[in-house]
């Protein structure tokens, strides 16, 4: 029997569409750059700019095919995935440039995709047709990272391991009231919303309040009870690990029964999804970090960032046999590590703060056994907020940073309204990292630490001069050179 009308379209179109997706990735080439940080890292401030400066043709002599003139032209276009929401770039940029205001905090994720022409370096490739890129720029909370462990447990295990590292002493404080409500609920008695929606309550105060003292990464899942997305108040978020659980099958209608349902349905429907659909796409990775926060935090904090990147990495270079290893089926190739904020220091700094965020990320790379092959570190500003002047007090001329304080900042008892400039001497980091480093306290001195101020974006008429303007920055271009370099040649 010969197929009816309809399957025979129905076909057409599968075979037309496969022939579509093959077709696409031979003429269209493009690279997934995962852009990923804990909240208040700078992910939002660092598309923004990346854009920016690719859109108006910034200033960025590191970006090798900017700085021969091989970039044609530049457009923002469609995205490929529908069901993704968009980076909202327009509405950033008028935030930072029209009114000079920090965009508002992200809370789940989105996507962007901007498309370069360019001619090709080598004089072959420039006998062929000319270079197509697209680069598909995903943003992601940093806390949804720390959901992979969870996909090889079942609830006892979290259950267990979530107990046992409430009772550390570092956490033990926090914990208290989730780990005595959880002591006295019973987990054979009849399932109960509300007894489900305190314990839920309880331990995201409890993984809040972690993450805020330790700037973590790590050990702090589910990470959506930090941050999230659309799936605030839904059953798949309303649960909690139990301690003293019924050992085998828990009873029917019974809460550990409920508790281990909505467990398995968050690694389903929430977690799963997210690596498949996303983690896994990716080709390319940033990952920011507030490097200057956990550096004015002292050696704690220090360290603690430390295990965070290790946990990071750990994920972008999972082992051979491990369960993710299995999962993945293409490999990021490159990762960098960058400290953002590089504008609250003076030039002289800028280096020294590479130097310890790179002394941070060797540590953390032999912690985790992988190979720091693929990995760079640096220090950046997305934008740049201040400028470099120097003031001579007392015969000496020291280096300051000239800024407009936003409004309510206070420095020396004097309060800022948001139009005033103002020069701060941020203070110098040491040239030799090793004193964040002394675990053993040797050297007893409190290491340095350096004035931050919250400053306005930039006034850009100042820097402008009238011409094309773009967001000023430092060190984005060498970013974006290691980033997406290789694939412009
Ligand atoms: N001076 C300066 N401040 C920055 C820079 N990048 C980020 N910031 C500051 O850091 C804050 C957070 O930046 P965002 O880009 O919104 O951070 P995010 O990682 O997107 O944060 P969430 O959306 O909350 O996850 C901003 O509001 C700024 O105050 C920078 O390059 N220079
Ligand atoms: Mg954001």
């Amino acid at each position: 029997m010969s197929p009816s009308p309809t399957s025979f379209t129905d076909e057409a179109w599968i075979a037309l569409e496969n022939l579509g997706d093959k077709a696409s990735g031979l003429f269209n080439p493009s690279i997934r750059l995962g852009v990923t940080g804990l909240s208040r890292a700078g992910k939002t401030v660092f598309i923004t700019a990346l854009i920016h400066n690719l859109l108006n043709g910034g200033r960025l002599p590191l970006f090798e095919a900017q700085r021969s003139g091989r970039i044609r032209s530049v457009a923002l276009e469609e995205q490929p995935d529908d069901a993704v929401p968009r980076f909202q770039y327009e509405d950033h940029v008028k935030a930072l440039v029209g009114k000079r205001i920090w965009p508002d905090s992200t809370r789940a994720i989105s996507e962007l995709r901007i498309t370069l022409h360019y001619q090709s370096a080598s004089g072959w490739g420039r006998l062929l047709s000319p270079g197509k890129l697209s680069i598909d720029i995903v943003d992601y909370p940093g806390e949804w990272l720390m959901d992979l462990p969870l996909l090889t447990q079942d609830f006892a295990a979290f259950s267990e391991q979530a107990q046992k590292l409430a009772r550390q002493p570092r956490r033990a404080g926090f914990a208290r009231d989730w780990l005595a409500r959880a002591e006295q609920t019973a987990p054979d008695a009849p399932a109960d919303e509300m007894t489900a929606r305190d314990l839920a309550q309880d331990f995201t105060a409890y993984l809040r309040a972690c993450k805020d003292d330790e700037q973590a990464f790590s050990s702090l899942a589910p990470g959506r009870f930090l941050m999230p997305g659309d799936l605030d108040g839904s059953p798949a978020l309303t649960f909690s690990p139990l301690v003293k659980l019924v050992a085998g099958r828990p009873a029917k209608g019974s809460l550990q029964a409920m508790m281990e349902r909505r467990f398995e349905a968050y690694k389903a429907h929430v977690v799963k999804p997210f690596f498949r659909d996303h983690f896994t796409r990716l080709d390319r990775q940033i990952v920011l970090v507030d490097a200057l926060q956990a550096i004015n935090g002292g050696p704690e904090a220090i360290e603690d960032l430390e295990t965070a990147l290790g946990d990071v990495l750990a994920s972008f270079r999972p082992g051979a046999n491990s369960f993710l290893g299995s999962l993945l089926t293409r490999r990021i190739d490159k990762v960098l590590i960058a400290a953002t904020k590089a504008d609250h220091l003076h030039h002289e700094s800028h280096d020294r703060l590479e130097a310890i965020t790179r002394r941070m990320v060797d540590r953390a790379v032999k912690r985790i056994g992988r190979s720091g092959a693929g990995i760079d570190v640096i220090a950046l500003a997305s934008v740049r907020a201040t400028r470099e002047a120097t003031v001579s007090r007392d015969g000496d001329r020291l280096p300051v940073i000239v800024g407009t304080p936003i409004a309510g900042e206070k420095i020396a008892g004097e309060h800022f309204d948001g139009e005033k400039k103002t020069a701060v001497f941020p203070g110098d980091l040491p040239s030799n990292p090793d004193v964040y480093f002394d675990r053993d306290g040797a050297s007893c001195k409190t290491p340095p630490q350096v004035n931050i101020i919250r400053f306005r974006p930039p006034d850009m008429e100042d820097t402008g001069g009238g011409i094309t303007l773009s967001l000023p920055h430092i060190r984005l271009d060498r970013a974006l050179q290691f980033l997406i370099g290789d694939r412009l040649t």
